[in-house]
């Protein structure tokens, strides 16, 4: 039997951690990367997805949020608290379970996708439900964070990215090295630059495409969105606070950032669940999307990052798959409802 070895314990030697340091971890990290031949024979290029939703809390937040619980523990924190779109909380609040701290999580009231809710809540986090979107959320406990003592684990902290460039690792050890281009959606901008990171750190420059909604692509426009809006609840944000890291990784691995709609993105989920067999939450779709209406560009081998779990967002799945086939107890009607 193999034990699961977080990320922590797989990469200390590129992490801010010493061998006595605590350690608060559930075997994340070390997701799949498997090869998706429709969206090859689609895009004709190479396509490989990265699973980050078989993470612990089912999205690539536990990455990050291993290493900066992990820190907080170290200096003594005893309260961890973020603004979250929904996979941070779920994250936040699972870790800091597992480290016997206290979780705060803001959200935006009635915004966040159902599964990550119930997880926040079942794991025990403090849920405030804010009457306000996730960038009022994020200055608001910016300030808290200021004025009391309590860690902030948004991606603003910087052990957030040190735990995410490890899938950068991840993915040039699986590929032997061999990537011409990252697919990534974007939100506040923690990941795409946490990639860079890892990228840099290995001497690799793959090209960076990131993908905003268009409804939520301040980055595309240039200019905060003051209301964004998008069905992947989990990007929907205005204002990324890793802006200007996030545009200069991209720039200088000659990639971009481009925006998709929401039609495009719910196209690319479904593609993915009904053609890969790959059930992912919208706004991962939202790399696969971009991939489907931008090209390869000229890549050989590309990988899109899935960045949460499917089951997350059960209510938009119900919405926008097909309905269920209603049948009587009796062979007959089962027979016309298999075969009709
Ligand atoms: C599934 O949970 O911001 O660009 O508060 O949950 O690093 O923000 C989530 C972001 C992509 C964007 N895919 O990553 C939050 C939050 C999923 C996400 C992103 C998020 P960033």
């Amino acid at each position: 039997m193999t034990r699961s070895v977080g990320l922590i314990e797989r990469y200390r030697a590129d992490l801010p951690f010493g061998p006595d340091d605590p350690v608060v971890s559930m075997g994340e990290g070390s997701t799949p990367l498997v090869h998706a031949p429709a969206l090859s024979e689609r895009v004709g290029a190479d396509v490989w997805l990265k699973l980050e939703g078989l993470n612990p809390t089912g999205s690539f937040k536990d990455r990050g949020m291993c290493c900066a619980v992990s820190a907080a523990l170290r200096e003594g924190a005893s309260t961890v608290i973020c603004a979250s779109t929904g996979n941070t909380a779920a994250s936040a609040a699972a870790y800091a379970a597992r480290a016997g701290m206290r979780g705060v999580v803001i959200v935006p009231e009635g915004r966040i996708a159902t599964g990550k809710l119930a997880q926040a809540l079942v794991y025990g986090a403090r849920v405030i439900a804010l009457q306000g979107n996730f960038d009022e959320a994020l200055r608001l406990v910016r300030r808290m964070a200021d004025e009391h003592p309590i860690a902030l684990v948004n991606s603003v902290n910087a052990f957030r990215l040190e735990g995410q460039k490890t899938a950068a690792f991840e993915l040039l050890e699986d590929l032997d090295g061999e990537l011409d281009a990252l697919c990534i959606p974007v939100g506040n901008a923690g990941n795409v630059t946490a990639y860079w990171k890892g990228f840099q750190e290995r001497g690799a420059s793959p090209r960076l495409f990131g993908f905003q909604a268009e409804g939520a692509a301040p980055l595309v426009l240039g200019r905060p969105v003051e209301r964004p809006e998008t069905v992947a609840s989990a990007i929907r944000i205005g204002n990324p606070a890793r802006w200007e890291e996030a545009m200069a990784a991209m720039t200088a691995s000659r990639g971009a950032v481009r925006a998709v709609s929401d039609e495009e993105i719910l196209d690319a989920w479904a593609f993915l669940a009904s053609r890969e067999g790959v059930f992912c939450e919208p706004a991962s779709a939202a790399s696969v999307a971009g991939l489907l209406k931008y090209g390869a560009d000229g890549c050989a081998r590309i990988a899109c990052v899935l960045t949460g779990n499917g089951l997350k967002d059960p209510q938009t799945a119900l919405d926008r798959a097909g309905g269920v086939v209603p049948c009587p107890a009796e062979f007959g009607a089962l027979e016309a409802a298999v075969l009709g």
